[in-house]
């Protein structure tokens, strides 16, 4: 028998003996959209009314068992039946029902999986409740059935992580009954035999008894009401967890409850929005040019950047050319790499065996440029100065191979400039990594006037391979990201100039939740990297434009933060948190002087208005120039490449919480006493007239 459900083909049931078969068909992933819930239900309906069929098992077609609630419903009106209700209807069912899970069983699947009497997987399945990385909790059950298989303790540890695991740790936790090899549905056919005949044991996870553990609860209670930032779903988490206390059927209605506290919270929308963003990002319009093949990359300059993009390159099983002007130099970048795979050893990221390899065959440092014509696609990451990058690509001009792609790591610099100096533009375009490179996530992706489709297609496709986030930018100086970050890090200097600290500035905008606020991101990274673009604006600076020079200063004294112990922070032995330098408290005091200043107060609050204000405002102006696609694009950007906390789902979602008026209304304040600065973009008084928000740009 070969019957398909009334919900067309989402859920398909066979009959087989006495055995009942449900397939679940919901490509790519199999999410429990609705049309899946409802075949569920009518599957099982229809298999228990079936007095042929003694046992039922479920199993997904595809790749996948189920890889959770649909979340593109998230936020619309529920559409019945609820998750909770089909888990329900599995769990109660007359007849023993098993599931065979395989590729991932996530959320809301594992929570289908849960309900079902037993559990077997496939190797190399992964199983967990990603929710709280959503701003939800489990919703169907997963907080009442999950410690009633593994304990309330590591129950705790997974939802509250949200931690993906495989097979073999979830049958070592209690999560799943057995680990089988084969196809979902011969397993699948087998096991309901079996559960027939009474070799896999079968049991409502509902009815199973608890053991309560109040003190992990409070400890974890503890712990997520102090952390910070402030995450709403984990905090829910813990109280769904906590609701295990009462009987079965009032649990689950405790974490529905909460679960739709967390549906309405802003947290939820905005980290939905940023797992959306890492994959919209890909649709370009380039997107039908097939990539050229690229099975080899040489790096041009063995510095931190390159050294971190090699690297990258050799972590993702390409061989890598490393070149550089003198043998130190190379010395030094190979010296680079190899402490950042051996950083990739320790965390479990490769063996020290594959590491080896890596040092002896796949990577071949050289002082001959020739040997460039070898690779497939070059990336230079020289120094950041137009004469040296026209050199070089005139030089890879001539020596890459025909087809090869030429890319720039250029930060600010004009790309058009060097694709005409190659003398091949069509095969040149920017791929600006954020560094450290093999650990940051942003590359983006610079389309010059004449980059050809396929060249930039090729730099998706080996973002992707280097498990990157890459995003499409149009050319101007800084890009999307760099620019956006000048304008808004001006905002900053203002503040302190008028009164703020740097440390308050940084704890206001660490409140918000970015790891770390402007100015100690300044002292790490280096304060004469944006001192070198400063001099190098400083001739095209507009009159109107105010200037802080306390940065320059620091510079000028040597004082480049971390690297050289003091910048706006004091470092090294012997000092114990944040501790301003002093010489900067006096080069600041100067110059407010110099400038007539007294300073004033700024709250926590005003600091993140004009700080956050600044950012949207240059992020719209990229967008009105086409530099960036879409909204979404320039959040992907801020949230993995500059630490934008996810839970405020990125600027431009950001902004869409405050509204185009609001924003408008927020800046013509701030322009009463910087004219310049403050400038209002058309684009955002086009929306407030037309009633839109940043959101209703993202689908064009
Ligand atoms: C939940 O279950 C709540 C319940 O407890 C409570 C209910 C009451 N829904 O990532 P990929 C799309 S919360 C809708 O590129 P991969 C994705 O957008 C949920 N769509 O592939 C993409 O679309 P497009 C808990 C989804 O192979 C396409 O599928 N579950 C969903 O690299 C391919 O995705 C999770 O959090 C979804 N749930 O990775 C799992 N998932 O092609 C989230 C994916 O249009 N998902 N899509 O851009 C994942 O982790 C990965 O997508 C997965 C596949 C590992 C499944």
């Amino acid at each position: 028998m070969q019957e398909t459900t009334g919900s067309e083909a989402a859920v398909r049931i066979s009959r087989e003996g006495e055995v009942g078969l449900v397939e679940i068909d919901n490509p790519p992933v199999n999410a429990a959209s609705r049309a899946v819930r409802e075949g569920l239900v009518r599957a099982i309906d229809a298999l228990e009314a079936d007095a042929q069929v003694k046992a039922i098992a479920l199993y997904g077609a595809g790749r996948s068992f189920i890889a959770g609630a649909d979340i593109r419903e998230f936020g619309k009106p529920p559409a019945e039946p609820w998750l909770p209700e089909v888990c329900n209807r599995i769990e109660g069912c007359g007849k023993p029902v098993v599931a065979v899970l395989h590729g991932v069983a996530l959320g809301g699947g594992l929570e289908v999986a849960l309900a079902a009497h037993a559990r077997i997987a496939l190797p190399g399945t992964t199983v967990g409740f990603p929710e709280v990385t959503l701003g939800v909790i489990p919703g169907a059950g997963g907080t009442q059935r999950a410690p009633r298989l593994i304990g309330i303790p590591a129950a705790i540890d997974l939802v509250t992580s949200g931690k993906r695991i495989d097979a073999k740790r979830a049958l070592e936790l209690g999560l799943i009954d057995r680990i089988e090899d084969g196809a979902p549905r011969e397993i699948a056919m087998r096991a309901a035999r079996e559960a027939l005949a009474g070799a896999l044991p079968t049991r409502r996870t509902g009815e199973l008894p608890i053991t309560p553990d109040n003190e992990a609860l409070a400890e974890a209670a503890e712990r997520f009401r102090h952390a910070r930032p402030h995450l709403f779903a984990r905090e829910r988490a813990v109280e769904a967890l906590a609701a295990t206390g009462l009987p079965f059927a009032e649990g689950l209605k405790r974490e529905r409850a909460l679960f739709f506290e967390c549906i309405d919270s802003p947290q939820r929308a905005a980290l939905i929005h940023a797992f959306f963003a890492e994959r919209a990002v890909a649709r370009i319009p380039e997107a039908g040019a097939p990539p050229r093949p690229v099975e080899s990359v040489g790096v041009i300059g063995a510095g931190t950047m390159g050294s971190g993009i090699a690297t990258a390159a050799l972590l993702a099983g390409l061989p890598v050319i490393l070149t550089e002007r003198d043998a130190e130099g190379l010395e030094r970048g190979r010296a680079t790499i190899a402490q950042n795979l051996e950083g990739a050893v320790k965390r479990g990221k490769l063996t020290a065996e594959r590491r080896d390899a890596i040092l002896k065959e796949a990577l071949t440092p050289t002082l001959d440029f020739g040997a460039l014509g070898a690779a497939d696609l070059v990336i230079e990451a020289a120094f950041e100065d137009m004469g040296v990058k026209r050199d070089i690509f005139a030089r890879l001009g001539e020596v890459a191979k025909p087809g090869a792609v030429l890319a720039t790591n250029t930060s600010y610099l004009d790309i058009n400039e060097m694709a005409a100096a190659s003398g091949r533009p069509e095969d040149v375009l920017g791929l600006h990594f954020f560094s450290p490179a093999h650990i940051m996530r942003l590359v983006e992706v610079v389309v010059a006037e004449k980059t050809a489709p396929d060249a930039v297609t090729t730099g998706f496709a080996l973002a992707k391979r280097l498990k990157k986030v890459a995003v499409r930018s149009g050319v101007c100086d800084g890009f999307i990201g760099n620019r956006i970050m000048t304008h808004y890090r001006k905002a900053a200097d203002y503040m302190l100039l008028d009164g703020a600290s740097p440390s308050q500035i940084d704890a206001a905008i660490e409140e918000f939740g970015f790891a770390m606020g402007p100015f100690a991101v300044s002292d790490l990274a280096g304060l004469d990297i944006a001192w070198a673009s400063r001099k190098r604006r400083a001739a095209t600076r507009p009159a109107e434009e105010r200037y802080v020079r306390v940065a320059d200063r620091l510079c000028e004294a040597g004082m480049f933060g971390r690297k050289t112990g003091r910048g706006w922070y004091l470092h090294g032995e012997g000092v114990e948190g944040r501790v301003e330098n002093p010489e900067m408290l006096k080069i600041l005091e100067e110059e407010r002087r110099a400038a007539g200043i007294t300073p004033r107060h700024f709250t926590h609050d005003e600091i993140r208005r004009r700080y956050l204000l600044a950012m949207i405002a240059e992020a719209a102006r990229v967008l009105e120039e086409g530099i960036a696609l879409r909204p979404i694009d320039i959040d992907a950007v801020f949230l993995f490449g500059y630490g934008f906390p996810r839970h405020h789902g990125g600027p431009m979602h950001y902004a869409d919480t405050i509204g185009a008026e609001g924003l408008i209304t927020g800046m013509e304040e701030l322009a009463r006493e910087d004219a310049y600065f403050w400038q209002v973009p058309e684009l955002l008084r086009r929306m407030a007239a037309d009633g839109k928000r940043f959101s209703d740009m993202n689908d064009r």
